[in-house]
């Protein structure tokens, strides 16, 4: 290949500028006359021949070479640099955004402990609260239903005692009161029920009150004896209690206890507690437990004119 051809092969500019299709000035070798400058340009181009024995690298391009090269690699230094800055832009930045979110779960952490912590607080004096008006709710309930209780007494005694008034007033007047329901016993102004089966007190006392008439009260000797007379042998319901206070009986008529035939020993409140009485066989009197089922019971009512 001649150094045209190779110089050019070298070249890797695809134009290159004018100078360098000009070929450089040749030195001339031993035995050679250096031909005139002008007959050169005056010649235009070189015929190939002449060219023969050209340098490969002439030094011109070899440093323009060079100094493309560090053109180059300072480019590629610089841009190195560009992205380094940018990476420690980046991370600087990412850093910063961690350390922000970190911050902000911390406190977010700390508000939902403070909440939960306040939430659970009102929760507990809820539950107080809340636990004072049930007991309240209950107390008011329940002294409701005391009070409608003794009212509801408080008027069976009313009627009971108009009853009686009324039946006198009638004697009074000359009429005969002994009247009773069929199934019923008439004794002196009242009438007697003989209930037959098994029963708690309270069920016996509704029995009663199913009858219009309620469990029986007894105020003298008199009427004692004529119940014995006509009692169950295994005992019966009556209507006597000491269920509000203990030792403090009651008779179902609202009337005081004025009369007494308890058995010996008796009443005695004993095992889990009695406050119920029942006439034994014997007609004596025994406090028992009011939800023992008794097979009798006896009712009374007032006798009609
Ligand atoms: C005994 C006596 C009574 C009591 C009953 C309960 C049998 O009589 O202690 O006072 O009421 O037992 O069953
Ligand atoms: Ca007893």
């Amino acid at each position: 290949m001649d150094s045209l051809a190779a110089s050019r092969l070298l070249w890797v500019d695809p134009d290159p500028p004018s100078s360098v299709t000009q070929p450089p000035s040749r030195q001339p070798t031993a035995g050679q006359v250096a031909a005139p400058r002008e007959r050169r340009s005056q010649a235009g181009t070189m015929e190939e021949g002449s060219y023969s024995e050209v340098p490969v690298e002439p030094p011109l391009r070899r440093w323009r070479c060079g100094r493309q090269g560090v053109k180059l690699a300072l480019l590629g230094l610089l841009t190195a640099a560009l992205w380094a800055g940018l990476l420690s832009l980046l991370l600087l930045w990412h850093w910063d955004t961690v350390q922000s979110l970190k911050q902000l779960e911390d406190t977010a952490a700390q508000n939902v402990s403070q909440v939960s912590k306040a939430l659970k607080q009102q929760d507990a004096e809820f539950s107080r609260n809340l636990d004072r008006v049930v007991e309240n709710l209950s107390n008011l309930k329940s002294l409701g239903l005391n009070e409608r209780r003794r009212a509801f007494e408080s008027l069976e005694r009313l009627r009971l005692e108009v009853d009686k008034l009324w039946v006198e007033l009638r004697e009074a007047n000359g009429s005969r009161c002994g009247s009773c329901p069929e199934q019923w016993v008439n004794f002196r102004r009242k009438c007697y029920y003989f209930g037959q089966g098994s029963k708690k007190w309270v069920q016996a006392r509704n029995a009663c009150r199913g009858l219009q008439g309620q469990l029986v009260s007894i105020h003298s000797q008199q009427e004692q004896d004529f119940l014995t007379r006509h009692v169950s042998r295994t005992g019966s319901w009556i209507g006597l209690r000491d269920l509000d206070i203990e030792g403090e009986f009651v008779w179902m008529d609202g009337n005081p206890l004025d009369y007494s035939n308890w058995g010996p020993g008796e009443p005695n409140n004993g095992g889990q507690g009695e406050d119920c009485v029942m006439m034994q066989g014997s007609g004596q009197w025994n406090d028992a437990f009011c939800y023992s089922p008794l097979d009798s019971w006896v009712c009374d009512r007032l006798a009609t004119c």
